[in-house]
């Protein structure tokens, strides 16, 4: 007998064309329209990382459909089939309309998790949050995977492409330990930890433990992206960081953003073009490790929290 499940896989969403960038950040500005001059350089950053191309789209297809696979051949003959809907923070598919699909299906039973490995009640909780009114709504019972952050395949992934990438710099003449390895995230508002909010402390944990694994020593941990807004942000930021590593005469530097898990503007603007120019204007070098995007290691962690989460209920 097949018993179904619904797996809301959640997403932070990215448009499909130039002409969807204006909805798509009044959506996150929370219904207040950019100016004109933010539209204009967020548009000409979206330009500048592949032509106006999207990647965090077909990235998000491929992991859900990776991992759908992947929940399928792991669960064996558990007598449970997994079905994976779409849920993006930003963007159609919304969180909302993935529900609807799991009800329209006739499916009572769903797990939901957000492709990002870290709580915050800013960040995964207002996932969460969207998606609990809706599925109540809808009559679904839906559980939900906070984090998971320091699941062992996760930290494996992590550690295995800051351990290749630091065989790079080798290759190029580099010691081991004199490359600083640079943990990032993106910034949050800081008000974040004066409400107790755990995602500063996961994200060390789970540097500490990529380092471990890697046998990195030389490593800290910095903030990258904050929002143009007049709040303060979690800092350091990672260009004051490279400042602040150019004076210590550091000259290698591997940034592995540990935060993120896909191929998207954050990473291949803010680090590979923003943060990259800076290195070269302090005559560094800079490199960056490769984004999860369907790594088996990274299907496998979310599947079996996902089984877990199903087995212990
Ligand atoms: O490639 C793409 O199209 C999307 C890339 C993208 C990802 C992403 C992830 C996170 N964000 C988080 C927090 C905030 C907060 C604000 C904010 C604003 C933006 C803007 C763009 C943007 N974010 Fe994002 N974020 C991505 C893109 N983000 C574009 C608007 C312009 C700008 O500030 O650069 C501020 C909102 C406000 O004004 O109130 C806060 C967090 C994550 C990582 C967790 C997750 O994936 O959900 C946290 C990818």
């Amino acid at each position: 007998m097949s018993n179904k499940i619904g797996v809301l896989v959640m997403s932070y969403g990215t448009p499909e064309s130039l002409d969807q960038v204006e909805a798509y950040y009044t959506h996150i500005r929370r219904g207040h329209p950019p100016t004109e001059e933010q539209l204009k350089e967020l548009k000409d950053r979206y330009e500048a990382i592949v032509g106006g191309v999207f990647p965090l789209r077909a990235n998000t297809d491929n992991q859900v459909e990776a991992l759908q696979e992947t929940l399928n051949r792991l669960s064996g003959d558990s007598g449970y089939e997994f079905v994976c809907y779409q849920g993006l923070k930003h963007a159609a598919p919304f969180i909302e309309d993935g529900v609807d699909k799991i009800a329209q299906d006739g499916i009572k039973e769903a797990i939901g998790i957000v492709l990002a490995p870290h709580y915050s009640v800013m960040s995964v909780g207002g996932y969460i949050k969207r998606a609990e009114t809706k599925s109540s709504e809808a009559g679904i019972s839906m559980k939900f995977i906070r984090s998971y952050h320091t699941h062992p395949k996760l930290i494996e992934a992590f550690a295995n492409r800051v351990s290749s990438k630091l065989e790079l710099f080798k290759e190029a003449g580099a010691e081991r330990d004199t490359v600083k390895v640079l943990f990032s995230a993106h910034s949050l508002p800081a008000k974040i930890l004066e409400m107790g909010d755990p995602y500063r402390d996961q994200l060390l944990e789970t540097s500490r433990e990529v380092a471990r694994k890697a046998g990195v020593s030389n490593w800290q941990f910095t903030w990258q992206s904050a929002g143009r807004t007049s709040d303060p942000w979690l800092g350091p930021d990672i260009l004051d960081t490279l400042h602040d590593l150019s004076k210590e005469q550091v000259e290698d530097v591997l940034v592995a953003p540990v935060g993120f898990v896909s191929d998207h503007l954050e990473v291949l603007y803010d680090l590979d073009i923003e943060a990259k120019t800076v290195a070269k204007e302090l005559d560094m070098r800079l490199e960056r490790i490769d984004s999860l995007n369907t790594d088996p290691l990274y299907m496998e962690t979310l599947s079996e929290m996902i089984l877990e989460t199903v087995k212990n209920n």
